[in-house]
């Protein structure tokens, strides 16, 4: 007979992976009846309502940390509320629709994410700006710093690239509050690309090996920056954030969930997401991390990426669909 292994269970040698990615096609299936109506709160609340319902057949006991809201602004994956059908407790990051414009517009790169990771491993991070920069992997350890300037950043980057300045691309939100940045940028010699929404996807884009971006930075939001952590994570690229505070009760509110830590702190990768991660997203529209979803009448092929920390296993999920068997009604 085949001795069973000795040692304890372990959260971390399973691999949700293929139960996380079902969790994002759905959502990003909703989402692709909406794309390009032009009603980007239809388009959420369809991905949303999949994800809920997906999120029910998975085995762990889930906690979502970084969700829609709190629990009287969201209806569902509000934070604090309970998903999945039983299993190891994990946290929970969601972005049901990450650029709910984007899909409203048809423009690329509307995304559907999840990251999970054992319970207490993300940073709690209410919905306020996080200033924010990413690089990617097999690069000096501390490259770059958000409190350097952008010039002495991308100066240490081109160098440990053994590239010239000319030849790099820093991505970022085109917001007013970025002139600066992007201004500084194109001053030092370095090409900059503007995104209207999606930061998740440009923070992913820096880890690429594919040489589109070299590194993101600026602000954006901080849910989204603890995504962008586990994903980063995964690919082994560097972060470092800071949330960015507009008044006191966001301050209040930060403390309240990170107690007894200085809430303007710069935050490393390991701050924002420590421990085993697992990440997953889905394309709705096409951009250059992933295809979005086509559909045929009853039929939908969806392109994912789902991704592990542990392992740094980095797998491209294709899914072949029929509506007419699936369980949840949102389509
Ligand atoms: C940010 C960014 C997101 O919306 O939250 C942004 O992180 C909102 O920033 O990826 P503004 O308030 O400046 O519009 C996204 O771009 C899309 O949700």
């Amino acid at each position: 007979m085949t001795s069973r292994p000795t040692t304890a269970y372990q959260v971390t040698d399973r691999n949700l992976a293929l139960e996380l990615v079902r969790v994002t096609e759905a959502a990003a299936m909703a989402a692709s009846h909406w794309t390009g109506r032009g009603q980007k709160n239809d388009a959420d609340g369809a991905a949303v309502e999949a994800m809920r319902l997906a999120f029910d057949t998975v085995a762990i006991d889930g906690t979502v940390v970084i969700g829609e809201g709190e629990m009287d602004e969201a209806p569902m994956l509000f934070i604090g509320e309970k998903v999945g059908a039983g299993g190891p407790a994990m946290d929970i990051a969601v972005d049901p629709l990450e650029g709910t414009n984007l899909c409203a517009k048809n423009m690329p790169n509307a995304l559907t994410v999840v990251a999970l990771a054992e319970a207490g491993n993300f940073l709690h991070a209410p919905d306020v700006y996080m200033d924010k920069i990413v690089v990617g992997p097999d690069l000096p350890e501390g490259v770059v710093d958000l409190d350097a300037s952008i010039g002495a950043n991308l100066r240490e980057l081109a160098r440990a690239k053994r590239k010239d300045i000319t030849e790099l691309t820093l991505c970022a939100l085109e917001r007013e509050r970025h002139e600066e940045l992007i201004a500084k940028t194109r001053e030092a010699g370095a090409r900059v690309m503007l995104l209207s929404d999606g930061d998740v996807a440009a923070a992913i884009a820096a880890c690429l090996p594919d040489g589109q971006v070299d590194i993101y930075a600026g602000s954006g939001g901080a849910p989204e920056g603890v995504l962008a952590a586990a994903a980063v994570r995964c690919v082994r690229g560097q972060m470092q954030g800071r949330l960015l505070f507009e008044d006191d009760e966001q301050i209040r509110r930060a403390r309240e969930m990170d107690p007894g830590k200085d809430p303007s702190r710069k935050l490393s990768l390991f701050d924002m997401a420590k421990g085993d991660v697992l990440f997953s997203a889905t394309g709705v529209t096409t951009g250059p991390l992933l295809r979005g979803i086509r559909r045929d009448g009853r039929r939908a092929v969806t392109h994912s990426i789902v991704m592990r920390s542990k392992s740094g296993t980095v797998r491209f999920v294709e899914g072949h669909h029929d509506f007419s068997t699936k369980t949840w009604p949102a389509y």
